[in-house]
């Protein structure tokens, strides 16, 4: 590819990918790759502000699934005590030091395979509380029904997050217990309803460069793209089936977020869960690759995450600065 013909495919909105295209950028020389990431960044961002997220467990462990990277699975022993649904005063406690922290959206995420819908009732509580506070609203609940998905729209919920985690074709190999369909269906609910759709995945589980460039071409060829995509490292963790998976190799995990950047130009492009394992330098490289926003906060949900003051260091080390919120014009 001439360096003129990447320029134009980085700032291009497609949704028509095709397998080859995405493998072909995996495979740019890793300057080429970075310089298309970077311009596509620049045609759609202030290549220097990165939002910040703030994540809350709300519901903590023994949950029936068995994704295999998952410490809240009870099928597995990672040592992790289960905890009921949060009250509300402690939900907003944690959301008001969020947003001193200065995190512009609070993530709130339930180990359920799915919600019930007396669950549903508290959770738009929470949603409530948490906007009245000026923060942008994010749950994880896991599938949804019609009513519930409409329930939370209606009750002002800004994003929903539901990840594909990996390719379909490695699907089965992570999670047995709902089909990469059910994931697809929830985000078409979601999307349907009118609610913002976070929705990434997870790299470093064992999987090939072909199942994260499936990912990401899943991702690329819905009708709209995610406003958020998440990647994920996985964290791995004592007593879980995907723990002691050899480790990604950090250039390919930066060439992945480079190639998200690429596909979802508007997206923000989420330096996720894993951050704790990553150096710096690798941070820096992942944003200058187009990451645009981070979890933030010393825990993710139940492991953890960077100190705030180690990233505010960071980000002072980077020029970097936390805007508002939203995401580029989708
Ligand atoms: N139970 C709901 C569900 O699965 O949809 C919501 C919570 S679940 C913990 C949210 C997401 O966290 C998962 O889809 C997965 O992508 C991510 N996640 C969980 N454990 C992880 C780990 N060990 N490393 C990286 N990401 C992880
Ligand atoms: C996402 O993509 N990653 C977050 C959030 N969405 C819900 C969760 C990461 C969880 C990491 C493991 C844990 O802390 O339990
Ligand atoms: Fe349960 Fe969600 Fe963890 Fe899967 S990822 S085991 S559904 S909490």
């Amino acid at each position: 590819m001439s360096a003129c013909s990447a320029i134009t495919l980085s700032v291009a909105m497609r949704h028509d990918w095709q397998l080859s295209e995405v493998l072909a950028l995996f495979s740019l020389p890793f300057n080429d790759l970075l310089f298309q990431a970077q311009t596509a960044h620049r045609a759609n961002f202030d290549p220097n502000e990165v939002q910040i997220s703030s994540l809350l467990s709300i519901k903590t462990g023994a949950c029936s699934e068995d994704c295999g990277y998952c410490p809240q699975s009870a099928r597995y022993d990672s040592d992790l005590k289960p905890e009921a649904l949060m009250p509300i005063a402690e939900v907003l406690t944690a959301a008001q030091r969020a947003k001193d922290q200065g995190a512009s959206r609070f993530c709130m995420g339930a180990a359920w395979r799915q919600p019930k819908d007396k669950d549903i009732v508290r959770v738009v509580e929470m949603i409530q509380g948490v906007k009245a506070l000026g923060l942008e609203t994010c749950v994880t609940l896991g599938m949804l029904t019609d009513t519930q998905t409409l329930a939370l729209k209606e009750g002002g919920l800004d994003y929903y997050n539901h990840n594909l985690d990996t390719s379909e074709d490695y699907y089965s190999e992570v999670i047995t217990t709902r089909t990469y369909q059910d994931r697809l269906d929830t985000l078409d609910r979601v999307r349907d309803a009118g609610i913002n759709v976070c929705c990434g995945g997870i790299v470093g589980m064992g999987e090939g460069q072909q199942d994260r460039a499936k990912l990401l071409l899943q991702l690329a060829n819905m009708p709209k793209h995610p406003e958020s995509v998440p990647i994920n490292m996985l964290v791995q963790v004592e007593g879980t089936p995907l723990m002691g998976t050899e480790a990604l190799d950090p250039l390919e995990f930066v060439r992945t977020i480079a190639v998200a950047r690429i596909l979802m130009p508007s997206s923000r492009v989420r330096l996720s869960a894993g951050r704790n394992a990553m150096t710096d330098e690798m941070q820096a490289l992942c944003f200058l690759a187009g990451a645009n926003s981070i979890f933030y906060g010393d825990k993710l949900l139940t492991t953890d995450n960077p100190m705030t003051v180690h990233d505010q260091s960071l980000f002072k080390r980077l020029g970097l600065y936390s805007g508002g919120s939203s995401y580029a014009n989708a």
